[in-house]
């Protein structure tokens, strides 16, 4: 059998159900072989597209995501929908075409060629940086061996792409599959220490107020069920990344909110609060922790618990005790070592609290005008779903608003380009997850201008039938990026409106011509009949949501620029619209200096 036989084959028997690609000649036997074998297939009109459903794919179904790439241009395009996955940890295999060997400036005898074969591009030392394995397949013996371990490497430890670069005559050579030497994990001695969890308990057990602060990593790991299982023993309050936001339904009485720049007050109360910060899976990037590490949960003992040890080395947020363990591992082992409940009865009260009285519902948005305002479709969209949905959503206002104002229910499954935000990621990772879970809805937010990025698969999903229900918000333009522009340069546009150089097509004519049923809201009274309609009916469905062109994202950690022109932000609990000093001074006065942080405010 070819090369190409042998990767699909192996494919199939791994389980990979959906393979996601864009033809070329570059990669001629490697997707003759997907048809060959029956390997089911989605052809997409982008290869970033390929690339994000791919990613979809992975991280609706948690098995390996596979997206097929040709030569030159087509393995350049999935870069951005690679470094995704890199970045967001999700197991991915990218295979790509290369010219014949003999035609590849990798093999060439001269060095510093720009170009040897037709349509070349040396794609490995492009995306060495961003996978986990990057492999130029140059000995079709070889196949077994790199195909096993860049699978096995995508799907251990810290999740991640991978990539496999196979010249077409390595495609098209025969091999005996009995003869093919496969990949021997060289076994690490005893296998991971247990995690040292005696001073973890100890802490846990002196704390008053702890927090468990979950990450992505936590879902990577397959250990959400046993997250969920340690907080109720434990007891212990939930604050989630926006990312880890599906780890726990937002009505469980432990959960409390999201913290970060963006999060929501309870989540932040609670972190600025603790005193003791229990961090699992997460890297606590500025996304979560603020822009000031040294503002940061400022009263708390900080534990790490983390698989990757550059995140845990990476040293800007001050941590006191770190651990390297897998998620499942650690709660594994804090499971053996404490199955009582801590005592932090008044604690839990107080965050429930703080978690009715401050929901982000409750801001102040602006409800004035006949627009809806975005806060209003993420409150009614939680209301109208069942549970048991994946909801994808884009950059923008979507990557904000539904982090803030989503609430997760039952097993439902939320997908952003959470450290990328990437636009366009949206409707590319829907069709992925609708191509490994039909079983289910899958929910798409997008904005009117994130959608024009990766607008071609819309002739995918009418294609495919995929079961997406595609929301846009319709905003005109870049709300978000006229906010950045009306915030620091007072309100001079440039490539955020009409007026500066960005308008966008009228959708309903645009969903007419790709065949796609469309339905409009126009204003807050058709918002919940019209949710309700597109959720009952089968199949793809447009659904354009008219929105203020001005909308905020509120609650806010505001930065003011600074004279040098760098930036200093607030602390986390400072969020605007701010507080009244003594409403401040109630929620948090009990448990953090509040004067302490006066000089640092932005206003
Ligand atoms: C690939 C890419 N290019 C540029 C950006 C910067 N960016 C972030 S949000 C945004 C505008 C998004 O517009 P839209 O999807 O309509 O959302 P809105 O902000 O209007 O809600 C831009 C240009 C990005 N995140 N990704
Ligand atoms: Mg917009």
């Amino acid at each position: 059998m070819r090369v190409s036989d042998w990767i699909a084959r192996y494919l199939k028997q791994i389980g990979v159900d959906r393979v996601f690609l864009l033809s070329g000649g570059g990669m001629m036997h490697l997707i003759d072989a997907v048809a060959k074998a029956d390997l089911p297939y989605v052809c997409c009109h982008h290869e970033q597209a390929c690339a994000m459903a791919a990613e979809g794919y992975a991280r609706a179904t948690d098995r390996l995501g596979v997206a097929y790439g040709t030569s030159g241009p087509g393995a350049t395009n999935l870069l951005t929908g690679i470094v995704g996955a890199w970045q967001d940890s999700s197991p991915t295999l990218f295979i790509t075409g290369q010219s014949k060997r003999s035609q590849t400036i990798r093999l060439a005898a001269t060095k510093g060629l720009r170009q040897f074969g037709t349509f070349e591009v040396d794609i490995v030392p492009i995306v060495e940086s961003v996978t986990k394995f990057a492999h130029f397949l140059d000995d079709p013996a070889d196949v077994r061996r790199v195909v096993e371990e860049a699978v096995h490497l995508a799907t251990t430890g810290r999740p991640g792409p991978v990539l496999i670069d196979v010249p077409l005559d390595v495609q098209g050579a025969l091999v005996d599959p009995e003869a093919l030497v496969g990949y021997r994990l060289v076994p690490d001695g005893e296998g991971a220490a247990a995690p040292d969890i005696g001073q973890v308990v100890d802490r846990l057990e002196r704390a008053e107020r702890p927090v468990l602060l979950v990450g992505h990593g936590v879902r990577c790991g397959g250990a959400v069920p046993q997250l969920r299982a340690a907080a109720e023993r434990l007891r212990i309050p939930v604050v989630t990344t926006q990312l880890a936001k599906d780890a726990l339904p937002h009505d469980h009485p432990l959960f409390v909110g999201h913290c970060g720049p963006k999060g929501d007050r309870p989540g932040n109360f609670a972190v600025q609060a603790a005193d003791l910060i229990l961090s699992l899976g997460s890297s606590l990037h500025a996304q979560t922790v603020g822009y000031e590490a040294d503002l940061f949960a400022p009263g708390a003992y900080r534990i790490q618990v983390d698989l990757d040890r550059a995140v845990l080395d990476r040293g800007d947020v001050p941590v006191d005790l770190r651990v390297e363990a897998e998620a499942g591992q650690f709660l594994e082992a804090l499971a053996g070592a404490r199955g009582e409940p801590l005592a932090t009865g008044a604690w839990q009260e107080q965050c429930a609290r703080w978690k009715d009285d401050y929901a982000v519902a409750r801001e102040p948005h602006d409800l004035t005008t006949t627009e809806l305002n975005f806060y209003e479709f993420a409150d009614a969209l939680s209301d109208a779903l069942n549970g048991d949905e994946v909801i994808v959503t884009d950059a923008g206002s979507a990557f904000y608003v539904l982090g803030q104002a989503l609430r997760c229910k039952g097993d439902q499954r939320y997908i952003v380009s959470g450290a990328l935000g990437s636009m366009g990621y949206a409707l590319p990772a829907a069709l992925g997850a609708a191509a490994g879970r039909p079983d289910i809805t899958v929910v798409c937010v997008t904005g009117d201008g994130s959608l024009q990025t990766n607008i071609q698969e819309l002739q995918t999903l009418r294609h495919y039938g995929f079961n997406v229900k595609l929301f846009v918000i319709s905003n005109d333009g870049y709300a978000s990026i006229r906010n950045t522009q009306k915030g620091f340069f007072s309100g001079q546009y440039i490539g955020a409106s009409r007026d500066s150089g960005v308008s966008l097509p009228d959708l309903e004519a645009v969903a007419a011509s790709y065949a796609l049923p469309y339905l409009p809201v126009r204003d807050r009274e058709t918002l919940t009949p019209t949710l309700r309609e597109a959720l009952e009916r089968s199949g793809p469905l447009i659904v354009e949501v008219h929105a203020q062109p001005e909308q905020v994202v509120i609650p806010t950690v505001a930065s003011r620029k600074l004279a040098n022109g760098g930036l200093r932000s607030n602390p986390l609990h400072v969020m605007h619209p701010l507080l009244p000093d003594e409403v401040l001074k109630r929620e948090l006065g009990p448990y953090l200096d509040l004067e302490a942080f006066n000089e640092t405010q932005a206003e």
